[in-house]
């Protein structure tokens, strides 16, 4: 035998003689009739009990929020114009919901201790109060109408912004598959042209419809370039399964649905290097992620935003080159008009990714 195997059986061994210990223990003090537990108050134990589960809890409860606020991502300064109304929002919501969990908490251990069982203690039969009942119907109702109004009001600006914000908007399109992002911009038309998943066909990957000339001057690019103080568009797109574009410092989340094109508006509000200069960290970079489990290699699905003035966003966007020019390299025999005519999209609509 060899010593693992001794280990083993030396540890099951050790089990089964505490066992044995504890039973013969029940066994005699069962036979000399003697009930250690009987000057035991099950009441008082439960209560005194509660009271520590409460003290030890909320002592661990506050000791690692001090812990872990400084590394929650929240504490950052948002890097977007609807984030600091966001940012309110939470802080309001988490503020009403710590206050109301802490008073109901400790008025609940308390009472648990308080009103324990104890001799001559006669309960209060007290079925209804109508006040009472009207109280904590109205209150709490009136507290949720205000935080779901406000989140309401946050989420129609992201939404449905004004016309002006919508006409000065630059269109992205992020369309994610396992497990990439793809990033396309339009050219100069700054008008993304028609995909559909029935034009995927070799490296058109994202399905780019080349009888649509807008389509033309698109730009798939590897990094997402943002201009600063100016609104973005971005149109979401999934190619297989659930994604979700998480650009965490700019408080844009939204999911990629395959089949339902997804948007989302928003306004990056510090460049990269005036992030680097707040945070003291020459090396920081904003990045995009994906933020729903949708595989094995899900950790792979990150792009590097970088936001810049408008000057340098320009001559990054010149110097990229547009990916029709690219396919119709790698196809020097393409036949244009082969792809199919425009009209068809028309029909499967929902799969589109612009309007
Ligand atoms: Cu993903």
């Amino acid at each position: 035998m060899d010593a693992q195997s001794l280990l083993s059986l030396t540890k099951w061994l050790l089990v089964f003689i505490f066992f044995l210990v504890i039973y013969s223990m029940a066994l005699v003090l069962r036979l000399k009739k003697i009930d250690p537990f009987k000057e035991w108050n099950p009441t008082k134990i439960n209560g005194g009990l509660m009271m520590l589960f409460f003290i030890v809890g909320t002592i661990a409860a506050v000791w690692s929020s001090a812990y872990w606020f400084p590394k929650f991502a929240l504490v950052l300064d948002p890097a977007s114009e609807h984030g600091v109304s966001l940012d309110r929002m939470f802080w309001r919501t988490m503020i009403v919901s710590i206050a109301v969990v802490v008073v109901t908490h400790t008025i609940l251990f308390y009472f648990l201790w308080r009103y324990q069982d104890r001799p001559g203690q006669k309960a209060l039969y007290y079925p209804h109060n109508n006040k009472l009942e009207v109280i904590w119907t109205v209150v709490p109702a009136i507290v949720m109408t205000i935080l779901i109004a406000d989140g309401v009001r946050n989420w129609h600006d992201i939404m449905d912004p004004d016309e002006a914000t919508k006409e000065a908007s630059i269109d992205v399109e992020l369309t994610g598959r396992q497990f990439q992002w793809d990033i396309r911009y339009p050219g100069v038309d700054k008008e993304l042209g028609q995909a559909h998943v029935k034009y995927i066909s070799g490296a058109n990957t994202l399905g780019l419809n080349f009888d649509d000339v807008k389509t033309h001057d698109d730009i798939l690019a590897t990094e997402l370039h943002l201009p600063v103080g100016v609104p973005v568009h971005v149109h979401i797109r999934s190619m297989d399964v659930l994604h979700s574009p998480t650009l965490m410092q700019f408080r844009v989340k939204m999911d990629a649905v395959p089949g339902m094109p997804t948007n989302f508006y928003f306004t990056p509000s510090v460049t990269t290097k005036e992030m680097r200069e707040i945070k003291g960290d020459p090396e920081f970079e904003y990045e995009m992620s994906c933020q729903q489990i949708c595989g094995g290699a899900h950790y792979n699905m990150r792009r590097v935003v970088v936001v810049e003035t408008m000057e340098e966003y320009q001559k990054w966007l010149s110097e990229q080159k547009a990916f029709y020019t690219t396919f119709k390299e790698m196809n020097p025999g393409m036949d244009e008009g082969k792809t199919a005519d425009a009209g068809d999209i028309k029909e499967i609509g929902t799969l589109t990714s612009t309007n």
